[in-house]
């Protein structure tokens, strides 16, 4: 008797990076996004995971079609609506050692991905920020005063939780390995400086970047969205007062 040869595995190897893209209703950005992407970095090596929430305007079918082309893995959330929560989603279901988190709109110049990449080569940083207040970058568009002037307050509130100066980015890479998403508790926007307090991170590096302001698509930033900033930050200086920091370092 013939004795069975055991079945190749045929499943692909993970890429080694996954791109993170929290959509609501960005249908008219993502194909240009995606292009942008892929010519940064190899369709071989990476993969775009989009996490979007039942857009009204089909941005998940507008994924879908482009998936038949590239590396392209769209994930529609149907119960719950957020981006801190969506971000943290496809952190929980990337496949890359490395993750990058970007926004759809083009804020976010795709052309600093391998930038932040290569940031994380030391294996003591466990993340990199695309920065817009770091020497070297630069702001396109035009801020009107009060833009500029809640930006400023925001970043002076979160100031005494950590150094890195644009801790509101939704543009960085972080180690897969490095997470502890369990210890998460996201609300609102800004899951970057969630990350940094939660893990009680020191070793960021920021990577200045070009920011454009979006010309497709709507803002989904309101007054709601201000007022969970505050709550958050309430949220994480309790964490830092009751010691939660200091023992995040030494776990
Ligand atoms: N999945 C998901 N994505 C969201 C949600 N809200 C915003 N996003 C996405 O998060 C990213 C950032 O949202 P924006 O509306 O651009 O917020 P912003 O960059 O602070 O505001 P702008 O300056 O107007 O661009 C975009 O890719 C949005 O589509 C949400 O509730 N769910
Ligand atoms: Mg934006």
């Amino acid at each position: 008797m013939v004795p069975a040869r055991p079945i190749p595995d045929v499943t692909p190897p993970p890429p080694p990076l996954t791109i993170v893209v929290p959509t609501y209703n960005e249908r008219d950005n993502l194909p240009r996004l995606v292009e942008r992407i892929f010519a940064s970095v190899s369709p071989a090596e990476a993969e775009l995971l989009i996490v979007d929430d039942n857009s009204p305007d089909g941005t998940a079918a507008v994924a879908t079609e482009l998936a038949a082309h590239r590396p392209v893995r769209c994930l529609v959330r149907t119960t719950e609506r957020g981006l801190a929560t969506a971000v943290l989603a496809g952190l929980a279901v990337a496949r890359g050692a490395i993750v990058v988190v970007m926004d759809a709109d083009l804020s976010h110049p795709p052309e600093r991905i391998p930038d932040l990449v290569a940031a994380l080569a030391d294996p003591a940083v466990p993340m990199a920020v695309g920065s817009r207040f770091v020497p070297g970058a630069q702001i396109d568009g035009h801020w009107p005063w009060a833009r500029r002037l809640n930006s400023r307050v925001a970043r002076l509130l979160a100031r005494p939780l950590t150094p890195v100066r644009d801790m509101m980015s939704g543009f960085f890479a972080v180690r897969r390995a490095a997470l502890r998403l369990a210890d998460l508790r996201p609300v609102g926007y800004k899951i970057a400086l969630e990350l940094i307090v939660r893990h009680g991170w020191t070793r960021v590096v920021e990577v200045p970047i070009t920011f454009t302001d979006r010309t497709a698509g709507q803002t989904k930033l309101n007054l709601g969205e201000q007022l969970r900033y505050l709550r958050h930050l309430a949220r994480l200086y309790a964490f830092v007062l009751r010691g939660g920091r200091r023992r995040a370092r030494h776990a």
